[in-house]
Order: C-alpha cells, then sequence, then structure tokens
C-alpha cells in the first residue's frame, strides 16, 4: 500500500530545466560544443558534474579537474541569476494543489531531487513548507538511474520503498524509482517515458488518492501479467526440456512410447 509521495523538483515542481538549459548552453557556446533542446533533455535529471561531463564528450573534450570545477561554478553562478527571477507563479500547473490534497489525504511527501540548489528553490516559490523531508544533489553523490535518492527519501519518510510513489519527468529519473522497487508516475509523453506505470501531462486536476489507487492496480496488473508469462515460459522450457530428452538432438530420434499418440 503507498503511504508516501517522493517528488521530483525540476520539471514536476518547477520548470528550472529552461534554466538549466540556458547556462549549459551559455557554457557550451563558449567551449564551441552544440548544444540544443535534444541534448537538454538528455541532462534532465542528470548531475552537474555528470552534465559537464556528457557535454564535453559530445564535444569530444576533456579538461582538467580544476577546469572541471571552474565550469560547474560559472555554470551555476549563471543559473542561478535566471532562478532567482522565480516566484509562486513559477509552480508548474496543478502541483502546489496536489501537494496540499496528498498531505490532507495523509500521504507523507518528500523531495527526490539531484539538484543542489532543490531547496532555496523549493523556498523561493514558497512550497518547502509541504514537504516532510528533502534529499537532494547534496545528501548524495550518484547520478539518477541510481536510486540512491528516492532510497534515501523513503528511510527519511520511515517507509519502505513499496511503500512509495515516485513523480518524475525524466527517463533516468524513471529507471531510478523502478530501480528503487517503488511506483512510478512520469509526467510528459508516454514517448519519452516508457516505462512509467502511467505518464500525464501534469498534476493539474488529479485527485491524490484515485490517482495512487490507478497506480496501483496497473502494477498489480504488470506484476500478474508477469508471473504469468514467466509460468508460460517455466512450462515452455519443461516441454522443450521433455522433448529433448525423447528426441535428442543428434538426429537420432527415438520413438515417444510415453506421449499419447
Ligand atoms: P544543480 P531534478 C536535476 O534536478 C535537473 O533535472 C538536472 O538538469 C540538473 O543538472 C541537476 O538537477 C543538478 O542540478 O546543478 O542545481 O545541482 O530533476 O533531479 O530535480
Ligand atoms: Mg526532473
Amino acid at each position: 500500500m503507498i503511504r508516501g509521495i517522493l517528488f521530483d523538483l525540476d520539471g514536476v515542481l518547477v520548470d528550472t530545466a529552461k534554466f538549466h538549459f540556458l547556462a549549459w548552453q551559455r557554457m557550451a557556446g563558449e567551449l564551441g560544443i552544440a548544444f540544443g533542446h535534444d541534448e537538454n533533455e538528455q541532462l534532465k535529471g542528470v548531475s552537474r558534474r555528470a552534465s559537464l561531463e556528457k557535454i564535453l564528450a559530445w564535444g569530444g573534450q576533456t579538461l582538467p579537474e580544476p577546469e572541471m570545477e571552474r565550469w560547474m561554478a560559472t555554470k551555476n553562478a549563471w543559473y542561478l541569476e535566471y532562478v532567482t527571477t522565480m516566484t509562486s507563479a513559477d509552480v508548474l500547473p496543478g502541483a502546489t494543489e496536489f501537494l496540499r490534497s496528498a498531505r490532507e489525504a495523509g500521504y507523507r511527501i518528500a523531495l527526490g531531487s539531484a539538484s543542489k540548489n532543490a531547496l532555496p528553490i523549493l523556498e523561493l516559490v514558497g512550497i518547502l513548507n509541504l514537504f516532510d523531508a528533502t534529499v537532494d544533489g547534496n545528501d548524495v553523490t550518484a547520478s539518477k538511474p541510481d536510486p540512491s535518492v528516492f532510497l534515501e527519501g523513503a528511510r527519511k519518510l520511515n517507509l519502505e520503498p513499496h511503500e512509495c510513489l515516485v513523480v518524475e519527468d525524466a527517463a533516468a529519473g524513471i529507471e531510478a524509482a523502478l530501480c528503487a522497487g517503488m511506483l512510478a508516475l512520469g509526467l510528459g509523453t508516454p514517448e519519452a517515458l516508457p516505462k512509467a506505470h502511467r505518464v500525464l501531462p501534469d498534476l493539474q486536476d488529479q485527485d491524490p488518492r484515485s490517482l495512487v489507487a490507478d497506480l496501483e492496480a496497473r502494477a498489480a496488473a504488470i506484476a500478474h501479467a508477469g508471473a504469468e508469462g514467466a509460468a508460460a515460459e517455466r512450462l515452455a522450457a519443461s516441454a522443450h526440456a521433455a522433448a529433448a530428452t525423447h528426441f535428442p538432438a543428434d538426429g537420432a530420434a527415438t520413438p515417444n512410447t510415453h506421449l499419447p499418440s
């Protein structure tokens, strides 16, 4: 039974992806590396260092550690410049209402973000007080799809992983949630998030209790189909083994006196 909901930050609660994009694009421009929306998509949920490493790899470049540090600091300074313009109006559609009604419905709420800037951003847009626990890029070093950020969130909420639902906008985040043994609600398109238990465009007009019930039913149906598939595979394997016993692969087939004629 789901008792806690873990929320990603960028792309789920606030649209900071556009600011990450502007800052990385500015850096890539200075390094002479092409950087567009397709590349930015691949950085969602990915830590700052891992993002820099990917951009450099796309440009066929490597940098010594002090230069890496310098670019990460510069990119973050640009990002913070853009982000400080945010207000409560920048919370994504339906997110604040969903957080409030999920709390009222008795779910424990945590943040599971790769961003080291997550807490000041939540404070800036006025929703930090709606969280029972927060885990961000300062608490865990491994990037999504590593499940650490969500496992730590469950631990802080005092819940087992199977009692948690993750809300994510990035494929790497959905992977992380599944890897943690949690239910995964994707925000975006089914094409971009094919592994999520369900995908919605946003959290607008969603009732947490009904949504959780629907996701639990989908997960149960997937588990049931998986169990049936495994049983069918076991049956096919034992039939194959029996046939191999009676008709050896070397072609010297012996009549099977045990099978009905
Ligand atoms: P920062 P999320 C992630 O946040 C972003 O999606 C990703 O684009 C960014 O590189 C990462 O945070 C690190 O952010 O530079 O602020 O530490 O989606 O996991 O909330
Ligand atoms: Mg995200």
